[in-house]
C-alpha cells in the first residue's frame, strides 16, 4: 500500500470550446502533473466533475488520463453516480484502461439505508479484481459513514482505504484507527495537508493541488524529513491563496488558473460557475501568489 503516499491531484476534466471532453488537453494536464511530481491522479471526482457528465464522457477522460500516465503514476477512478448500475459499469470500464484503484462517494438525492449504501459499494467491489477506496463527503451526499460501516466494509480485503472530505481531523484520525496501519485514509480539505497527515492521513486528494503542485510536493517533502515548522510555514502561505480562492466559484478557478499555467481545459459545465472578467484582477493576484510562494 506504499503507492498511497503523498499527493493525489483531484484532476479537473478538460474541454474543447463546445463543451465536449478533450483528450488531448487532458493528457496535457497530465503530463504537466506528473512532471511536478505528484504521487497519483484521482480522476472524475468532485474536482473532476465526473458527477455531472454522462458515463461516455467520464470513459473519455480516464482513458486519455491513462494513456499519459499509465506505468507513471498511481491512477484512482472515481467511479461513483446516482444509481448503482452506471457505477458498475464505470468499475468495469476502469480494469480494463489499467486504473490501479477505484473510489466511490455513497449514493446521492435519494437518502438511503446504510444497508442500501454498502449494496452500492459492494456492487462496484464485486465487480472487478480492483481496489477500492470509500469517498467520505457528506456535505455533498448526505451520507455520514459510521465508524462501524467503515469496519464492516474493511472486511472485505479488497477496501483498502477511505479518503476524509470532512474538516474533522479527530474524525480522520477515528477512521484511522478503525483502518489500521494498512489502512490507507486520504485527507481531502486541501487547507489541512499537514494537520490531515499529522493526524494520521497518509496521503492527500485535493483539487487545488493541480493549479500549484509544486507546492503540496514540497509540503509532503517536509513532512518526510520531519521539518515540521517549515512545513506550517508553508500550508499558511497555500491556505491563503486557497482563501482568495474560496472567494471566487472554485471549481471555474482552478480551470482559469490552469489555463495561466498553459493548458486549455475550458471553463466548467453548468451548472457549476464560470468565473467572469470581474474576476480578472483576482486570478492575476492568484496566479502570481502561486509562482512566488
Ligand atoms: O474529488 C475531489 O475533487 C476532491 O478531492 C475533493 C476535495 O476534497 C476538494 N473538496 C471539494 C468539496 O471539492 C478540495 O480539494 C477543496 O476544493 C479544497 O480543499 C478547497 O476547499
Amino acid at each position: 500500500l506504499t503507492k498511497y503516499e503523498g499527493v493525489f491531484v483531484a484532476m479537473n476534466s478538460c474541454y474543447d470550446e463546445f463543451g465536449e471532453v478533450n483528450p488531448s488537453a487532458a493528457k496535457k494536464l497530465t503530463r504537466f502533473l506528473l512532471d511536478k511530481g505528484v504521487s497519483g491522479l484521482y480522476v472524475g471526482g468532485s474536482t473532476g466533475e465526473g458527477l455531472i457528465q454522462s458515463v461516455e464522457e467520464r470513459k473519455r477522460m480516464l482513458e486519455a488520463v491513462m494513456e499519459e500516465a499509465r506505468g507513471q503514476a498511481v491512477v484512482i477512478a472515481h467511479i461513483g453516480a446516482a444509481n448503482t448500475r452506471d457505477s458498475v459499469e464505470l468499475a468495469r470500464h476502469a480494469e480494463r484502461t489499467g486504473a490501479d484503484a477505484l473510489s466511490s462517494v455513497a449514493p446521492f438525492y435519494y437518502r438511503v439505508s446504510d444497508k442500501a449504501v454498502k449494496q452500492h459499494w459492494n456492487a462496484m467491489i464485486d465487480s472487478t479484481e480492483l481496489p477500492f477506496i470509500i469517498y467520505h463527503i457528506p456535505s455533498t451526499t448526505g451520507f455520514h459513514l459510521s465508524a462501524s460501516v467503515l469496519q464492516e466494509m474493511k472486511q472485505n480485503p479488497k477496501v483498502i482505504g477511505v479518503k476524509i472530505t470532512t474538516s474533522s481531523t479527530y474524525e480522520l484520525q477515528q477512521f484511522k484507527a478503525v483502518g489500521g496501519d494498512r489502512f490507507v485514509v486520504f485527507n481531502g480539505p486541501d487547507e489541512q495537508y499537514l494537520a490531515g497527515r499529522m493526524m494520521g492521513a497518509n496521503a492527500g486528494i485535493g483539487g487545488t493541488y493541480g493549479v500549484m503542485p509544486e507546492l503540496f510536493v514540497a509540503l509532503e517533502r517536509q513532512i518526510r524529513v520531519g521539518k515540521l515548522e517549515e512545513a506550517l510555514s508553508l500550508q499558511v502561505r497555500i491556505n491563503e491563496i486557497i482563501t482568495r480562492m474560496l472567494e471566487l466559484p472554485i471549481y471555474g478557478a482552478l480551470k482559469e488558473l490552469i489555463k495561466r499555467r498553459g493548458i486549455d481545459c475550458g471553463g466548467v459545465r453548468a451548472p457549476l460557475e464560470q468565473v467572469t472578467g470581474e474576476h480578472e484582477r483576482q486570478l492575476d493576484e492568484l496566479y502570481n501568489r502561486i509562482m512566488q510562494a
